[in-house]
């Protein structure tokens, strides 16, 4: 297992779409296990590959208290279940230290392919459809900061670009 490094906006691969996993085999499930390994590290209550710089249709969430309900969701395909809004704070492990009001559908079901890749539906609400949707757009190569206005983007963009600078010059870590 290892941890992986997160993307961080503006970093253009984010901006990747991701492909379908054609065969869930071990080479995903390493993927998977090093996903899991760098979300809980972050810490953070979900990842999407697209963030570890990985350009295939792979999730994993984990919304419970205790860091004990890890959730993988390869291939996942998304229903509308009610038409009703949802507008949460969000934040980002790829644009860490802001967070922003996003509206998103706040029932729906999900159909993936699990880490054995058997196939199974899952009812999501509260929580973890916000966070199943924000690791969806991921996948598309979207952004939580794509939902607000461009001038506060232009602000997080900035200001992020300046942090990476100053990290390039002193080295990570
Ligand atoms: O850790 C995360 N917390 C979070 C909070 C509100 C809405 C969405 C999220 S997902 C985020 C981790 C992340 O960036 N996943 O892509
Ligand atoms: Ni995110």
């Amino acid at each position: 297992m290892a941890i992986l490094e997160i993307l961080e906006f503006p970093d253009p691969r984010l901006r990747t779409l991701a492909q379908p996993v054609q065969e869930v085999d071990d080479r995903i499930r390493n993927i998977v296990d090093d996903m899991f390994e760098t979300m809980y590290e972050a810490p953070g209550i979900g990842l999407a590959a697209t963030q570890v710089n990985v350009h295939e249709r792979i999730i994993t969430i984990d919304v419970s208290e205790d860091k004990t309900e890890p959730l993988v969701f390869i291939n996942p395909e998304i229903k509308v279940l009610e038409g009703e809004l949802e507008t949460m704070q969000e934040g980002c492990l790829s644009v860490p230290g802001f967070y922003e009001d996003v509206t998103r559908i706040e029932h729906c079901l999900v159909n993936a392919l699990g880490r054995d890749g058997r196939p199974f539906e899952m009812e999501c609400r509260g929580l973890l459809a916000v966070c199943i949707q924000h690791e969806i757009d991921h996948l598309e190569g979207k952004l939580m900061v794509d939902y607000i206005s461009p001038l506060k983007r232009k602000r997080i963009k900035d200001k992020l670009e300046k942090k990476h600078k100053l990290e390039a010059r002193q080295g990570k870590d």
